[in-house]
């Protein structure tokens, strides 16, 4: 195969800090590089409409937020084709690129494809959590980055992890009316955490902003239970109240809007329906495609880089998406091994302290199998409607791993293709059987990954190529 056939060296999917990075790097080492981004507009999830927000916004988002706008103007500025609004729908192992653009589906061949899909919120299914104002506290997020919408009427934030509290300052600060923050997490770090503090010291900044938090949700006077468990939502046609357990006792607040969080896991769409291979992490409790420190996936064509690999925030995504950049110019010819090594040095010590405190944040937030309460009826797959018993019965009828349900019950053959009730699954099926995540079947993901019509699927455009 020749790569002078074809119109791009490389296609990046994700215009996140990772796929910026990464193609902005390939851009500058000479590769032809395609970026495709479902989103209006780069920055991904952190920067999330950085180019537009106004600076009211910006202010209350603070500098983690407004320095992704540098990133982002590196990206406008590079020398290669970034397209906006283009979900990437399919990707073949021999580097064929399948999306939808402006309601017209593409076909695309490359020599290298570099997935940075970012990571998404740990769904789990909870009793009540389909009523309408219970959502996502990083979707809420993303509302009040993209267009300033604030959730309104009394507000209970419930979940763990860093996001959490985040979301529960910036809420704060532009004056939400929080009722309650019931955190899932315990008031004391783990022996576990405790182990890891020494590294942690490593990037003290990052303990000091966790800290500074935690001090800014005190002086607010907003009730923040630690160590809540089973917590559940309540509404017969949209949510009014939310109960939970601290310590033994229950605890019920009323509430307009419920903000979840319960940690951030790779999202691995792209890399299961592609056939990368996938370990399971026994503390956050997720799959993550196996690499290399290059960002090497097991397919020899198909690179990764940045959360959607494993979560260690936008910093540490920017910068493997350079080393990634490297390997792929290395791969193609492009730099030799060592001015591939001699370029990685700064980035891969960069990346060390940048991930030093990763091990004792995974651990203080580590998931927790009883943050919430569900009953027969929780629905867990939203698309096919499978609630809980569902599950239950496919599994007394012999069920051993997720696809043999799917296969029963239908569960993840709905359009998200079991993005929001593939890992709950693997724990639902975890507990019933008392068997390891590491050793069930993973879901199979099949395309298309987003949704297309059959019409835009008939109109194919084949860009390039032999
Ligand atoms: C909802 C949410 C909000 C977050 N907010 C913050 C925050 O405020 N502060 C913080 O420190 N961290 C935040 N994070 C963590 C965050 O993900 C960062 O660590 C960082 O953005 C990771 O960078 P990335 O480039 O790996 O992925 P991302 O920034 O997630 O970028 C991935 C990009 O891939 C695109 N994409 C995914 N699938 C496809 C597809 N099939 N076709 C085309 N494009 C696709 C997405 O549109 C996205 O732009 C958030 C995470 C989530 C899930």
């Amino acid at each position: 195969m020749n790569s002078m056939n074809y119109q791009y060296d490389v296609a990046v999917v994700g215009a996140g800090p990772a796929g910026i990075a990464s193609a902005c790097s390939m851009s500058e080492l000479g590769l032809r590089v395609l970026v495709l981004d479902e989103q209006a507009r780069p920055g991904g999830q952190i920067y999330r409409n950085i180019e537009k927000a106004p600076e009211s916004r910006c202010k209350l988002l603070g500098s983690d937020y407004t320095k992704g706008a540098c990133l982002v103007n590196q990206l406008r500025s590079a020398d290669l084709d970034y397209r906006s609004e283009a979900a990437v729908w399919q990707v073949e192992p021999d580097g064929t690129v399948f999306f939808s653009h402006k309601g017209e589906s593409h076909c695309v061949k490359v020599e290298r494809i570099v997935v940075a899909t970012g990571a998404m919120e740990r769904p789990v299914p909870f009793s009540g959590w389909t009523l309408p104002g219970v959502m996502g506290a990083g979707a809420a997020n993303n509302l009040y980055k993209d267009s300033g919408l604030k959730p309104s009427g009394k507000v209970v934030i419930a979940g763990s992890g860093p996001l959490l509290l985040l979301e529960a300052c910036q809420l704060a600060s532009s004056g939400v009316e929080i009722s309650a923050i019931l955190e899932t997490a315990s008031a004391y770090p783990s022996l576990e955490a405790l182990a890891q503090l020494p590294s942690a010291l490593r990037r003290a900044d990052y303990l000091v902003k966790g800290v500074k938090m935690l001090w800014d949700i005190k002086r607010t006077g907003v009730p923040h239970l630690k160590n809540v468990k089973e917590v559940r939502a309540h509404g017969d046609d949209k949510l009014s109240k939310v109960t939970a357990m601290q310590n033994g006792k229950a605890v019920s607040f009323d509430a307009d809007s419920l903000l979840v969080h319960f940690g951030v896991i790779p999202n691995t769409a792209m890399f299961s329906q592609l056939g990368c291979r996938h370990e399971w992490d026994n503390v956050q409790r997720y799959w993550y495609p196996v690499t290399d420190t290059w960002g090497r996936t097991s397919l020899e064509r198909v690179f990764a880089a940045g959360d959607g690999t494993f979560v260690h925030g936008a910093g540490a995504a920017e910068l493997k998406g350079r080393l990634t950049a490297l390997e792929v110019a290395h791969s193609v010819g492009k730099l030799s091994l060592s001015q591939r090594d001699e370029q990685a040095e700064r980035i891969q010590k960069k990346l060390a302290r940048e991930l030093s405190p990763r091990p004792f944040i995974d651990a203080m937030f580590a998931p927790d199998i009883d943050a919430c309460a569900f009953d027969d009826e929780t629905l867990v797959c939203r698309c096919e409607h499978v609630t809980v018993v569902q599950i239950k019965d496919a599994v007394r009828q012999g069920c051993t791993n997720p696809n043999d349900i799917k296969a029963l019950v239908r569960s993840g053959m709905g359009p998200c293709q079991g993005r929001m009730c593939g890992n709950a699954i693997v724990e639902l099926l975890s507990i019933l059987t008392s068997g390891k995540p590491s050793d069930a079947e993973r879901l199979r993901i099949r395309p298309p990954l987003k949704n297309v019509s059959m019409q835009e699927m008939a109109s194919m455009r084949f860009e390039g190529g032999e």
